[in-house]
């Protein structure tokens, strides 16, 4: 009868129950043997996050007090080990497979129609743009939720460094492509790589960001290292992981999701709590690592300083 009764959008939740679990397990086995200093050693499994990591002196930085939280921070333990990252598998744990990808050397290559095409590499990038840290709220479509400190830079300045040419209407993103590391990628069904995209002006908005840092550390592998995008006032889905390529096109971008099911996943993405999905609600979402749920907010919250892009537009399919 409960089977019967249960709704999809509640997976996310019971997923997240399990979770708790999972943890549980792994602490006591760390325990049997002997700690979790010995996680990285002992049973094959490897760290969590990359203690050798070439930026690991740059951060913390800065935070911007423009970019303000209603809620607490979501623990790092807790953003770490649920993520969505389909490259490494369809659940959330891929924390661990994650570590088996290599973020140096990294380049990010900028092409399209812009004035200074170019291939740089992760480190000569950072050295380039101005790092601070932001407090964001994230908004998955599956109705969980976490607010988490980014460090990185305004992807207007990365915008400023391409130099876009008048044409260039989107920015069309691009994951790694490696299926020897990441094993999602064997999964032929699926479009690969990941594809996301952003029209100039929601890429030149203030609040649209390039992650490459978190926790005031470089991007753990899991949460997209060593450079993703943010967008916050979007459905999760939208802030691609490990970037890279970036082209400017005047082409909408098709992305991974809406080439997998479009009549459920969209171009524009914008989180609105009274447009559901086609399989549940959107009205209000789980705090990851909390019991609490609460009321979805328009764009996530970020009405005022968003909701100017999409004034007077017509026939677009706005909040899916
Ligand atoms: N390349 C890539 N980027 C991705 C995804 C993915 O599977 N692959 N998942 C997206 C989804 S659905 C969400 S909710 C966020 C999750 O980010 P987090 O794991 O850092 O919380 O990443 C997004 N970016
Ligand atoms: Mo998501």
């Amino acid at each position: 009868m409960n089977i019967l009764k249960r709704r999809s959008w509640e997976l996310p939740e019971r997923e997240a129950t399990p979770e708790h679990i999972f943890l549980n397990r792994r602490q006591i086995l760390a325990g049997l043997v002997g700690g979790g200093a010995l996680l990285g050693s002992g049973l094959g499994m490897r760290p969590a996050f990359a203690e050798d990591d070439p930026s690991a002196g740059l951060y913390p930085v800065q935070r911007n007090p423009a970019f303000q939280l209603d809620r607490d921070l979501t623990a790092e333990d807790v953003a770490s080990k649920y993520n969505n990252f389909y490259e490494f598998g369809s659940h959330k744990q891929i924390w661990s497979a994650a570590q088996d990808l290599k973020i140096r050397p990294w380049t990010v290559t900028l092409d399209g129609l812009i004035d200074n095409p170019q291939t740089i590499g992760i480190d000569d990038l950072l050295a380039k743009m101005p790092l601070e840290e932001r407090l964001y709220r994230h908004r998955c479509v599956e109705a969980w939720s976490m607010a988490v400190p980014w460090s990185g830079f305004a992807l207007a300045d990365l915008v400023r460094l391409a130099g876009p040419q008048t044409g260039a209407k989107y920015l069309r993103f691009e994951t790694f492509h490696d299926p020897s590391v990441a094993s999602g990628q064997k999964q032929s069904w699926y479009p690969w790589p990941y594809v996301e995209g952003l029209t100039l002006e929601e890429a030149t908005n203030e609040l649209a960001f390039m992650a490459t840092g978190v926790y005031g550390k470089p991007l753990a592998n899991q949460f997209g290292a060593p450079v993703r995008l943010v967008s916050p006032w979007k459905y999760g889905f939208k802030s691609i992981k490990s970037v890279v390529r970036i082209t400017f096109t005047d082409q909408r971008p098709v992305s991974f999701w809406e080439e997998i099911q479009p009549k459920e996943y969209g171009f524009w993405a914008n989180v609105n709590p009274s447009v559901p999905h086609r399989r549940w609600p959107q009205a209000s979402e789980k705090l990851l690592g909390t019991d609490e749920r609460r009321t979805t907010l328009l764009f996530n919250g970020y009405e005022e300083q968003v909701a100017h892009l999409y004034k007077g537009m017509k026939g677009e399919l706005l909040y899916m």
